[in-house]
């Protein structure tokens, strides 16, 4: 009998097909009366593979009585309430590491849109304004310049690596003090007034909500500017767009925002403003290392090992 579980939402489709050939499993997503479904197929279910920023809480664990393990395609967590699984005896896994380095190109990539303003200037050009208008106006360099990093985790340090060797130079801030050659900062205040460009890249969830809010935005200013690789979560959106809007701060690189897929529309008019869809980690190859990592998790919990990545 093969285990059954249910998938959350519609994600990397050769990791929900194999998940479809190893499980019994049943497409939450797809539900239209979702208690409807809950009642029917909860009773059985013995694991989740979450997919997406769809809450997981105790009352959905709790609709699920035969619950044992949650395994997420993503390394970020926020969406699944960690001390409802724990209390309950829930495990949690996630996908770390095999997405450091897309993660990080992607990061690069943002401060690289940025501070030389490379979207705007294709845009400029297909516009056919190049021969009318002459050459698009001068950006700002990366080399000489330092990133500060709010989050220097193994996402963090594989973003430095990759500044370090475009010239930059690197500070960080964390809750603790880590053994590493980067200046620290004791706070995201000071971190952003020493910094040229602050890069996010803390987990989500309730610890770091707003945490880049008017303070750290003013203590960055007019002239620096901040990416956020992490959670839209982590910064305070209407606060960010404000100061984008009044040239507070000198531009942002945003590859997430706070309720996802929707962004609010005053972004798109910025020219201060760099957007991605959330595509941190999204290539071929991550992803599928993802979905590898997620099912292997299921499957070493039902043949009764010890998970590889366990979160709680
Ligand atoms: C993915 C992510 O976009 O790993 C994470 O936490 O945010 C991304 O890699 C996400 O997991 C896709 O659902």
């Amino acid at each position: 009998m093969k285990p059954e579980i249910i998938i959350t939402g519609k994600g990397h489709a050769g990791t929900q097909a194999t998940l479809q050939e190893e499980f019994t499993c049943h497409r939450l997503f797809e539900a239209a009366d979702k208690n409807g479904f809950l009642r029917e197929h909860g009773p059985r279910v013995r694991g989740l593979a979450t997919f997406g920023p769809m809450p997981v809480d105790g009352k959905l664990m709790d609709s699920l009585p035969k619950l044992e393990i949650i395994a997420n395609f993503g390394v970020g967590v926020d969406a699944i309430n960690l001390d409802d699984a724990k209390k309950r005896g829930i495990i949690v896994t996630n996908t770390p590491d095999v997405l450091n380095e897309c993660v990080a190109d992607t990061a690069i990539a943002l401060v690289l849109c940025t501070l030389r303003k490379l979207p705007q200037s294709e845009a400029y050009l297909r516009a056919g304004n190049w021969a009318g208008k002459g050459p698009y106006p001068l950006a700002t360099s990366l080399g000489g310049k330092t990133l500060g990093i709010l989050g220097l985790g193994r996402i963090g340090e594989a973003i430095a690596r990759r500044a370090m060797a475009m010239g930059m130079k690197i500070r960080y801030h964390n809750r603790r003090k880590k053994d590493v050659v980067y200046p620290y900062d004791a706070d995201p205040v000071t971190l952003a007034k020493n910094s040229d460009v602050l890069m996010v890249v803390t987990p989500g969830g309730p610890e770091t909500q707003n945490l880049v809010g008017a303070k750290v935005l003013d203590a960055l200013g007019p002239k620096k500017y901040v990416v956020n690789i992490a959670r839209g979560s982590v910064i305070d959106e209407p606060v960010l767009l404000r100061y984008l809007q009044e040239n507070r701060v000198a531009g942002a690189g945003l590859d997430v925002f706070a309720d996802e897929p929707r962004v609010p529309p005053e972004f798109f008019k910025l020219d201060n403003a760099v957007l991605f869809p959330h595509v941190g980690s999204a290539t071929v190859e991550t992803r599928k290392a993802m979905g590898d990592l997620q099912i292997e998790n299921l499957r070493l919990h039902f043949s009764g090992k010890t998970v590889a990545t366990r979160v709680v």
